[in-house]
């Protein structure tokens, strides 16, 4: 890594070629692999558990996926729209490495920026130019950015998601408003199906995969063991994704043990389906997500 670092933030591997940054400031404990540009630890001062799930069996691999932290997907969101036997679920920026650009600390905080530039890989299945970075801050609340520019002279269409996995007690304990009266698309149900959430709070009974769309509202996490709730604010994103595998699709996960989808949900900042952007050429679209932890007395 060409750059110097401040004494805060140190250049690790978390396998063999398989560099990541560990971040210790006076505000959090974090550790953000270059594959993926993919934050797999986020743990601020003021909270005694980490805030983000990672899979203690995750394949740390170039060209996998990480099971749990914060997976950038990108430029679709799950299956490819088009011809998803040709592409990856959830695009390519998750599997790729990125480069590192800068990387400071400001009052306690980390501020990094990842680029993920094209590549003959990556041009087989992104096939317009693009600017693509991921921007991180990373202190007493986390905020990740992924900025696209369209390079092309033509529109492009742009989905993604900040797949982010947040870390439970246990899901039995956990709730999540912010949801209320928002319609959603069950898409865990046979055939799919539309419906409005009608309960102010959102209890996990079975494997739930829904993309809420329509609002920008944030949502938060409420864990009544951990005593904490996790806010889990959004920009640039009229979609919500809210996932737990339960116990059959968990099983199905070769790089999740079994019993691990009680210990975590993922509440995804998303452009998907109907909120898939249309960026024209020369624009810049930012898909944002911040999470504030309080601690519940
Ligand atoms: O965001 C929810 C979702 O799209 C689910 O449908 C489920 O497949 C999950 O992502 C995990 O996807 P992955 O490709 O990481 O196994």
């Amino acid at each position: 890594m060409p750059i110097t670092l401040p004494d805060e933030i140190t250049a690790i591997a978390l396998a063999d070629d398989y560099p990541a940054l560990q971040i210790e400031t006076a505000d959090c404990s974090a550790t953000l692999a270059l594959n993926g540009a993919h934050l797999t630890h986020w743990q601020p001062s003021h909270t005694d558990r980490p805030v983000i799930y990672l899979s203690p069996t995750a394949i740390l691999q170039q060209g996998k996926a990480i099971r749990g932290g914060v997976p950038l997907c990108w430029p679709w969101f799950n299956a490819h729209p088009t011809d998803p036997d040709s592409h990856p679920s959830h695009g390519v920026a998750r599997i790729e490495r990125w480069d590192l650009v800068s990387a400071t600390v400001e009052d306690g905080s980390a501020i990094i920026e990842l680029e993920l530039k094209a590549s003959p890989g990556i041009e087989a299945h992104v096939p317009f130019p693009f600017q693509l970075k991921a921007l991180f801050n990373l202190g007493q609340t986390c905020s990740i950015v992924l900025e696209t520019t369209n390079l092309a002279k033509e529109n492009i269409a742009l989905g993604g998601a900040l797949h982010s996995y947040f870390s439970l007690s246990h899901i039995d304990n956990a709730t999540v408003t912010g949801l209320q009266h928002t319609p959603y698309l069950d898409t865990a149900a046979r055939p799919e199906k539309s419906a409005v959430q009608t309960e102010r709070e959102l209890r996990f009974q079975a494997e739930t995969d829904r993309i809420y769309y329509g609002s920008d509202l944030p949502a938060r996490i409420h864990d009544a063991e951990w005593k904490r709730s996790i806010v889990v604010e959004k920009a640039g994103s009229l979609t919500s994704v809210v996932w737990n595998p339960w116990i059959e699709k968990a099983a199905s996960l070769g790089d999740l043990p079994d019993a691990d989808y009680q210990r975590f949900l993922c509440i995804e900042a998303a452009n998907a389906r109907h909120d898939t952007r249309i960026l024209a050429p020369g624009s810049t679209h930012r898909l944002e997500t911040r999470f504030i932890v309080e601690n519940l007395s």
